[in-house]
Parts: C-alpha cells; structure tokens; sequence
C-alpha cells in the first residue's frame, strides 16, 4: 500500500529516469554514507631531534659519599729555572788510529806553514826585544815591578812561570832584560827549610848559582831571590817590587 507521497517519489524518479537515458549521463543520488574504516597500523618512528642544552649541575651529594672522577689536566705551568749541571760523563771509547804523522802530507804540509809563521812572528818579538831565546826558552817581561807572589800568578795566567836560569846562558839571557829595563827581577829559586839553602819551585836542588859575593846572608830571613843588573843573584824578602820576567 503506497501512500500518495510515495507515489509522487516514485513518479519524479522515473522522469528523472528517462531524462537519464536521454542524456546517458546520469548523476547519481547521493547514497547513504558508509560505516566508518577500521584504525591502519601505526605508522614509522619520525627521525631523532636535535640534541638538547646540558641541563643545570645538579645538587651537591651528601657528605661522605664517594670522590668524583679526576678532573681533566689544567693548563701547563710557567716554565722553571735551569737546573744544575750534571756530573761529567765518563770518557768515550777513542776513535780508530789515524795515519802516523810523518805519513800524512796534508798534515806535514800544515806544521810547515806553522812553523814558518810562528818563526816570522818569533823574529818580529826579538827584534823589538819583546822576547829572548835562549836554548829551548823564550824569555819576556811586561814591564811591570810586583811583589814575587803576583810575579808567579802574572806568568802563570800567560801560561808559563817566573823565570829560573839553570845555566849561565839562561841566566845572561835574564841579565840582559835586566839589563835593559835596569831593574832587578825575582827568580824562580826559594829558601827551602833549612835557612842559607835554596831550592827551585819544584823542590830540587840547584845545579847552577850566581850568588853575588857574600850572598846569601839573610840566615832564613830572605826567602826569595832577585838578580841584580850586574847579573849575581841576592836573597831577598819577597815583598818587594821586583820586575816581572817570564819564561815559556
Ligand atoms: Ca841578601
């Protein structure tokens, strides 16, 4: 039993109809909406975000708990003072045997130019009197009167010593700078122990002498000895200003 109303519907819908085949396109009537989907799977975990700010220090543990980890070096100090020098080492093992001398040309070749150097220069001293030869010695004075003890350091620092004539010869050699300067000069000759007798400055006994006449009288009071510019020797004290005269 179709109410009037549906009749209607129904009319309406087979106009529709036919206008539909008509055109063979037809809209639909919108149908009635479905029931909603089941949930999908869940979906792919999204990338890492960016790394946060360290968060605040947190508070202090109680007391007695246990020491942290060490910390990290601090920055290198300010460099100390030098030390000490060290002890000096032991003596290396010596190198291999050279060629002997006397088979090395360019070694013989250099004491030849040497020796003709140091001859030049010898003559040049001479000459100007700044030196004497005599039999192995050089002989030379600086001029200047000390007291014995500062005689014996002046030639020690020029890397010889007081002059100690052991012959006649050397002892003429000393007179004549003596001579020349017309000063009297300490020698390397000292009273030993034994008062009157006199030694040189290694100890031993003197194998040549040139006491002035009465000399040496000082009886152990004059322990040193100076030459006179006649050339004789005198004991003397040794705190006079006596020219220095070196040999070498
Ligand atoms: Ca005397």
């Amino acid at each position: 039993m179709l109410s009037l109303q549906s009749l209607h519907i129904l009319a309406a819908a087979a106009v529709f109809l036919v206008t539909c085949h008509a055109e063979e396109k037809c809209a639909g009537a919108p149908g009635i909406p479905g029931t909603p989907g089941a949930n999908g799977l869940p979906g792919r975990d999204g990338r890492d975000g960016m790394k946060g700010d360290p968060g605040p220090p947190g508070p202090q543990g109680p007391p007695g708990g246990m020491p942290g980890l060490p910390g990290r070096d601090g920055l290198p100090g300010v460099q100390g003072p030098q030390g000490e020098k060290g002890n000096k080492g032991e003596r290396g093992v010596p190198g291999p045997q050279g060629l002997p001398a006397s088979f090395d040309p360019e070694l013989q070749e250099s004491l030849q130019f040497l020796k003709h150097r140091i001859t030049r220069l010898e003559g040049v001293l001479t000459l100007e009197g700044k030196i004497t030869e005599v039999g192995g010695k050089i002989l030379a004075t600086n001029g200047k009167e000390v007291n014995f003890e500062t005689t014996l350091k002046a030639c020690e620092h020029a890397g010889g010593s007081i002059a100690t004539p052991r012959n006649k010869e050397e002892n003429d050699a000393i007179w004549d700078i003596v001579k020349q300067f017309n000063r009297y000069a300490y020698l390397g000759i000292r009273e030993s122990d034994v008062p009157g007798e006199f030694h040189d400055l290694d100890g031993k006994p003197l194998n040549y002498t040139n006491w002035r006449a009465s000399e040496p009288n000082g009886k152990g009071g004059e322990n040193c000895v100076e030459m006179y510019t006649d050339g004789g020797w005198n004991d003397k004290k040794c705190n006079q200003y006596r020219l220095t005269i070196c040999e070498f």
